[in-house]
Order: C-alpha cells, then sequence, then structure tokens
C-alpha cells in the first residue's frame, strides 16, 4: 500500500507476529469512516445517537476495566535507568520487549490490523512529524481520525524514504473462530495492560487497554513522551499547554501557552468568553503544544493535535459553551449517560437527567443508587475545526508566536492571583515548583500540594531534572533573549478563612490575562516582591464585577509565613531528583530563601 520500504517491512513484521484476519490500509475518508461506525453499530460496539440532535454522533461504552489512562501500567524503556528519572516506571527495553512480544503473538486473531498513518501538526509544517499507528481496534481508527489528521495525505507526505514514529497498540483480546466479540475488548487484567515507550528508538508499544492516551498513541505517547525526547534532542520544547490567542479591544493580539495540572480548567481557559467588553480569546489548541524557535527568534507554538479529547462532566453551556459547540455534531462520546430520545447527558451538563436515561454502565439510572450516571473521565472526541473560537491560526504550518507562559494550579493559599517571573531562569523555577492541591478523599492520596512541574509529571519522557536543565538551556541558546515568552503563574483558586473562593474564575479570568497582557505591552502595574511582580491592586480590572474590590488584598498577598512554609515543601521535592537537579534550580531556591528572610 506504500513504496515506504521501511514502513512495509514494519507491517509485515508486525502482521507476522500479531496474526490478524485481514489488513487495512487507512486512506482517512468520508466511506471509510463510515464503514467503520455502520460496522460498529452493526456488531454492538456502539450506538448512533439521533441525527436529530446530535448529527453524526456515535455513544460508546467502555469495559468497566478500561476507563482511563493506567499511570502505574506507563513505562519509559530508556537504556539506562536514570534516565527515565523517578517520576517514571522504567523497565530495560529488551526486557520489556520481551515480555510483550509473547503477549502480541496471535493477539489480533479473528480481527482486522488497521495502519493509521497520521500526521501530529499540519501537514508538511517543519514543526510536525508523523507517525503510524497500528492498531486492531476500529475505534481507535475512528478517533484517531478526528484527533489527527490522518490517511493518505499523510503517507503522500511520507514518500519512499520519510521518517515515521511507529507505534503499536492491541486491545489484547484475540477472537477464536465464531467466538462474537464483546461491546468494548480490552485485557481486562489490569496487569496485562501495557503502555511502553522506548525513547532512544522512537517506538510506541501499547497493549490492553483501548481506552484515551493509552491507546490514541498520537496523544500523550507520541506528542508528550516521545516528543520530549525529541525536543530535547533537537532544541524545541513538547508541552502540556492550551495555546490560546487573546485580542484587546485596540486590535493587538498575543498568543499565550499555558500549563495546568489535570481538573483545573484548561479547556475552559482555552475557550474563554471574556467579561470585560472588547476582549477576544480564540483556541489554538486546549492540551499540548509543540514550540521552536523561527526564523525572527521568536518561539513559534503548533497544536499537534486536530480535536478535543476532552473531559465531559461539568461541561456545560455555562461553564464552557464553545466545548459544548465544538461537540454539537460529529462526535465521539464515551462513557457519558444516554437519554432515551437518542442524545447523551453527564453530570454538570446543566439539565436534569430525561426520566428513562441509560448510565455508562448500561443500566437504568437510578437517582437513589447514588451512582453518577456518566463516568467522572466521560469524553467527547470532537473536531478542534467546530470549536466557534477556533484561531484562524491554529492550522498555520509556521506556528503562533508566543508572548507569554502560564503556569498554575488549584491553590487555596500562598499562591497570588497572578504573578510574574523575574526572568526565564526564574521562571523556570516557577514551572518546576507548579502543584495543585489535591483532597484525600478524591483520589485516594495525601491530601495536600501534589507536585506537578510543568504539568508534565505524567508525560515527560525522560528524568525531569533533566527536562528542567532543557528548559534552561533554551533560555540560554535563545537566539534572542529579549524575545523568549515571559513566564507567569496563575491561581484561580485562592481562598479565604471560611472556604469560599475570592475569584469569580471561568470568564472573568480575562482579567487576570489582560493585566498580563498589558504586563506585555509594558504597563506599569506591578509591585516587585520575594516571588516576582504582582499586580498592584488598581491595575486588575474588577469593572462590572460586584464585591470583588474586597478580596483583592487577599488575594495578590504574597504572605511570609505562607512560602517559608511553601519553601520547605519544594526542599522535600527538589530533593526527589537527586543530585541531577540544575544547579540553576537550587540557586533560584536559595535566592528565594533569601529574599524571604529579608521581608520583616
Ligand atoms: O486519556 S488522555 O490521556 O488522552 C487524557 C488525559 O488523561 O489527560
Ligand atoms: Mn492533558
Amino acid at each position: 500500500m506504500t513504496k515506504n520500504e521501511k514502513l512495509n517491512g514494519w507491517v509485515k513484521e508486525w502482521a507476522e507476529l500479531c496474526q490478524p484476519d485481514s489488513i487495512h490500509w487507512c486512506d482517512g475518508s468520508e466511506e471509510e469512516n463510515q464503514m467503520l461506525m455502520d460496522m460498529m453499530v452493526k456488531n454492538g460496539n456502539c450506538i448512533k445517537l439521533n441525527d436529530d440532535k446530535r448529527p453524526q454522533s456515535y455513544y460508546f461504552q467502555s469495559d468497566p476495566s478500561d476507563v482511563a489512562r493506567v499511570e502505574n501500567r506507563t513505562f519509559i524503556c530508556s537504556v539506562k535507568e536514570e534516565d527515565a528519572g523517578p517520576s517514571n516506571n522504567w523497565s530495560d527495553p529488551a526486557v520489556m520487549k520481551d515480555t510483550l512480544r509473547p503477549l502480541y503473538r496471535g493477539c489480533m486473531k479473528g480481527r482486522t490490523m488497521y495502519i493509521i498513518p497520521f500526521s501530529m501538526g499540519p501537514l508538511g509544517s517543519e514543526i510536525s512529524h508523523i507517525g503510524i499507528e497500528i492498531t486492531d481496534s476500529p475505534y481507535v481508527v475512528a478517533n484517531m481520525r478526528i484527533m489527527t489528521r490522518m490517511g493518505k495525505a499523510v503517507l503522500d507526505i511520507l514518500g519512499e524514504d520519510g521518517s515515521f514514529v511507529p507505534c503499536v497498540h492491541s486491545v489484547g483480546a484475540p477472537l477464536q473462530p465464531g467466538e462474537k466479540d464483546r461491546k468494548w475488548p480490552c485485557a481486562p487484567d489490569i496487569d496485562n495492560k501495557y503502555i511502553t515507550h522506548f525513547p532512544e528508538t522512537n517506538e510506541i508499544w501499547s497493549f490492553g487497554s483501548g481506552y484515551g492516551g493509552n491507546a490514541l498513541l498520537g496523544k500523550k505517547c507520541f506528542a508528550l513522551r516521545i516528543a520530549s525526547n525529541m525536543a530535547r534532542r533537537e532544541g524545541w520544547l513538547a508541552e502540556h499547554m492550551l495555546i490560546m490567542g487573546i485580542t484587546s479591544p485596540r486590535g493587538v493580539k498575543k498568543y499565550f501557552a499555558a500549563a495546568f495540572p489535570s481538573a483545573c480548567g484548561k479547556t475552559n481557559l482555552a475557550m474563554l468568553i471574556p467579561t470585560i467588553p472588547g476582549w477576544k480569546v480564540e483556541t489554538v489548541g486546549d492540551d499540548i503544544a509543540w514550540m521552536k524557535f523561527g526564523e525572527d527568534g521568536r518561539l513559534y507554538a503548533i497544536n499537534p493535535e486536530y480535536g478535543f479529547f476532552g473531559v465531559a462532566p461539568n461541561t456545560s453551556m455555562k461553564t464552557n459553551p464553545n466545548a459544548m459547540l465544538s461537540c454539537r455534531a460529529n462526535t465521539i462520546f464515551t462513557n457519558t449517560a444516554l437519554t432515551p430520545d437518542g442524545d447523551i447527558w453527564w453530570e454538570g451538563i446543566g439539565y436534569d437527567i430525561p426520566e428513562g436515561s441509560i448510565t455508562w454502565t448500561d443500566e437504568k439510572y437510578d437517582p437513589a443508587s447514588g451512582k453518577p450516571a456518566s463516568h467522572p473521565n466521560a469524553r467527547f472526541t470532537a473536531p478542534a475545526g467546530q470549536c466557534p473560537v477556533i484561531d484562524s491560526d491554529w492550522e498555520n504550518p509556521r506556528g503562533v508566536p508566543v508572548s507569554a507562559i502560564l503556569f498554575g494550579g488549584r491553590r487555596p493559599d500562598t499562591l497570588p492571583l497572578v504573578y510574574q517571573s523575574f526572568d526565564w531562569n526564574h521562571g523556570v523555577f516557577v514551572g518546576s515548583i507548579a502543584g495543585s492541591e489535591v483532597t484525600a478523599a478524591a483520589i485516594g492520596l495525601k491530601a495536600g500540594v501534589r507536585r506537578d512541574p510543568f504539568a508534565m509529571l505524567p508525560f515527560c519522557g525522560y528524568h525531569m531534572a533533566d527536562y528542567f536543565a532543557h528548559w534552561i538551556k533554551i533560555g540560554e541558546t535563545a537566539p534572542d533573549k529579549n524575545k523568549l515568552p515571559r513566564i507567569f503563574n496563575v491561581n484561580w483558586f485562592r481562598k479565604d478563612a471560611g472556604g469560599n473562593y475570592l475569584w469569580p474564575g471561568y470568564g472573568d479570568n480575562i482579567r487576570a490575562l489582560k493585566w498580563i497582557f498589558e504586563r506585555l505591552e509594558g504597563a506599569d502595574n506591578a509591585v516587585e516582591t520575594a516571588v516576582g511582580y504582582v499586580p498592584k491592586p488598581e491595575s486588575i480590572d474588577i469593572s462590572g464585577l460586584e464585591g470583588i474590590e474586597k478580596n483583592l488584598p487577599e488575594l495578590l498577598k504574597v504572605d511570609r509565613n505562607e512560602w517559608l512554609a511553601e519553601t520547605e515543601l519544594v526542599a522535600g521535592h527538589f530533593e526527589s531528583f537527586g543530585r541531577k537537579l540544575p544547579e540553576e534550580l537550587k540557586k533560584q531556591f536559595s535566592d528565594l530563601r533569601s529574599r524571604l528572610d529579608r521581608i520583616q
């Protein structure tokens, strides 16, 4: 199916191992997609939603054992263990391959092997990269068609000798002759699921799961874990960041990239509807940014993806209308509830669940059961082009120039609403100590701050301390240091002593973004503190906001005791990286301590 000998040889090798009944090269066409969806409806893998409610959309329920990324089954298989670092599971690559080969042997019996050529990033962009995913899951094919640029055009670009990242995926559920397939095939035993990465050879092998980032290998596996390794070798950045364009009332436009841990509202921020007149926000991406220096010395970002794989629960016309409108048609829904009139429903969608709805576990919804109708990690897979505020340059192969990089998390105390780092290296320090409050009940973790540096904890494909060093090096080797993005930290989640949020959040976050925007334009709107530049209270635009003025001192406060406690926690965090922690970060740490000591 291609003249690329390397690709043909690789497919042949895997077909011999996995022994599928047939091989299908995906062309990405409408007809092919329809054929696969019709087949999955016929086989009982999914339901076509009501075309009057949700045109061309489909509803899937996963196996209850297969509902999210499995971090404890995710491995970085670098040759040396210390290259994976303390934040990753490690296995020797040869040992891991020896473990997996027997699992792959015959694993596609009774199934079709699909070959998915895909491009992460606009076709032909210098920042883009090509991958080929082998999978036995038509659900994965349909999702990859939304999430990436997929099909024949990619093979054409690959040509006879182009290189690609080889990605192997199997749900790990071969069929005996005559055996009826399950609704959601997978390897139900968690110990038989493996999400493995071989950074030295740019390979991905995934086995046993059909869900999200475990199976759609272009996303976290390629665009973050493998790409972070490529970026380190080649001098660019592969980041877990949204990209947004912000236009001021005077018509000036700037792009921001922002990294937040999960459950901090990244998709909401990327599609924010400003509450102050004249300001406009447009979306380039909601999850991943690849960034490279352009010829003009500025840092340019592309969104390597083509769709949104968004968390459904709590998305509503109130919290994120643009996300709701993005999934109004041509969307795949997984693990939401299903209404009797053939539409989807989830907790926090903004209206009551219709009588007679079916839960994600395929039971009649019973409010008395106390169980939610949708899974908390229920997802919509929607084409990014359907977002009403998609940026006009979101497919520009050159990318968009980034003026500011934002870090943040959920912090009820200590961290002000917004502050700016003193310079690039201090900004790297700010990113390296980013974290979010977790409640013990929610995740079964110890309550407190979970550090999630650069929001990359589960996604950095090598030693996190080497990753910090890479960021420092990017600053040092920038073609023009004056053109580096400025680095900020934001925190929408600060609370008062009574536990009430001090800041309204959502569309009102534009007010903090406006302060950043004006800062980038050289406004005299900040005071220097021990932790960075914090807004002068009067420089935050709170026009039209009732009752917030009195909260500003608390929102912008830098409290010496809170920060001393923070540095204690950071000390422990930094210790976990051992001797690889860059000297520069140790210096940033002690500089912060001495600045705090100087406060009376
Ligand atoms: O399942 S994904 O990895 O694509 C989404 C997520 O868990 O962040
Ligand atoms: Mn993410």
